[in-house]
């Protein structure tokens, strides 16, 4: 009886089930009226007094051992099916929770994307810069308002006589990343710069100290005024459709001569006049011009024989007429009821 018991015991340690027919088998086998183990209660009576305790204790252990394999037998199979687990697998899943891109990312992927069709490359450039790339070689005068600490976040200011490169500044335009692009390729120079740039103003619906540009930068022979207007009609109408007109008002920037400001046909009123274009109709978009014969030179370019043309925006302005978004301050908050409002391919 004892052997036997044995016996059984590593018989049913060895079992293995591939589905609920092999796990019902090992069941009526081992653990049912008729099985294994009742014959061994039923042969139990017979045994001799003297013995009845030892042979006993290894019986009910025999049946525990049983119950226990088929119970981790059973959670096992349960894994695999789905009519012991109680789980649907069949079921669609829940969706995953994606997040959306910023507004001002997708814009600023939109106007690369553009420009990329056109052949314009992407360059980037420090956040931290110094005077020289800043203001110096973008023409501006050595009192020009723009390096005033009202206007411009100075990390050091070195004194004037070491001016070389000069004071270490958050650059306040991304035009110091075309000085360098200047300052190390040969033309043809065709680029856009995107990032972040600072300028020391009290944060408003309409400014804020940190926001995003995207600058332009075109240079080879004979590139002329027509080549500008013509690549941000190509722009404009990408951007806001193809019926969008163009209008180009003559302006001011130390680092380009002539100077235009750009305007766009109001998209929400297609000209008509509303509250969003002022009732004029048309909506500033961005500020160009040729490139300065001086800001040539000065980043090692001849200016005899090479001319080109340069271009700023603001994105959180694109995006803001896109968007119809009326107070900047919602770009920097994150708050999530309103980044969720911007799902896009992008
Ligand atoms: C603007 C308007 C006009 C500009 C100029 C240059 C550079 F580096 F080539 F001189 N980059 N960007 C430029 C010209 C920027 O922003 C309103």
């Amino acid at each position: 009886m004892l052997n036997r018991i044995s016996d059984i015991e590593k018989e049913i340690e060895l079992v293995l089930v591939r589905n609920t027919e092999d796990l019902e088998n090992f069941r009526l086998k081992y653990l049912s009226k008729k099985g294994i183990i009742s014959d061994l209660f039923e042969d139990f009576r017979n045994v001799a007094p003297a013995d009845k305790k030892e042979v006993g204790q290894l019986l009910n252990g025999l049946k525990q051992a049983a119950l226990d394999k088929y119970n981790s037998l059973r959670s096992e199979l349960a894994d695999t099916d789905d009519s012991l687990s109680g789980i649907d697998n069949t079921r669609p899943g829940y969706p995953f929770a994606t997040g959306s891109r910023h507004p001002i990312s997708i814009v600023r992927n939109e106007i690369i994307d553009i420009f990329s069709r056109i052949g314009f490359t992407v360059s980037e450039g420090p956040e931290i810069e110094d005077d020289d790339h800043v203001f110096t070689k973008l023409n501006f005068a050595a009192e020009h308002p723009a390096r005033d600490m009202q206007d411009t976040f100075y990390i050091s200011r070195i004194s004037a006589e070491d001016s070389n490169p000069g004071d270490i500044l958050l650059r306040t335009h991304t035009s110091s990343v075309q000085v360098r692009v200047m300052q190390g390729q040969k033309p043809p120079i065709r680029t856009i710069s995107p990032g972040r740039v600072f300028r020391n103003e009290a944060i408003s619906a309409r400014a804020h100290c940190i926001f995003h540009q995207v600058e332009g930068l075109y240079i080879d022979e004979n590139v002329s005024f027509a080549d500008l207007r013509q690549t941000l009609l190509f722009f404009a109408r990408e951007m806001f459709g193809q019926d969008a007109q163009i209008r180009l008002r003559p302006s001011y920037f130390p680092f380009t001569e002539p100077s235009a400001e750009m305007d766009v046909s109001c998209s929400i009123c297609a000209g008509k006049g509303c509250n969003v274009c002022k009732y004029t109709g048309w909506l500033e978009i961005l500020g160009c011009g040729m490139v300065h014969p001086n800001v040539l030179e000065a980043c090692g370019i001849d200016s005899r024989k090479y001319t080109g043309f340069a271009f700023g925006m603001g994105i959180e302005r694109q995006a803001m007429l896109k968007y119809h978004v009326n107070d900047l301050r919602l770009y920097f908050e994150n708050d999530i009821r309103f980044l969720e409002q911007f799902r896009s391919a992008f």
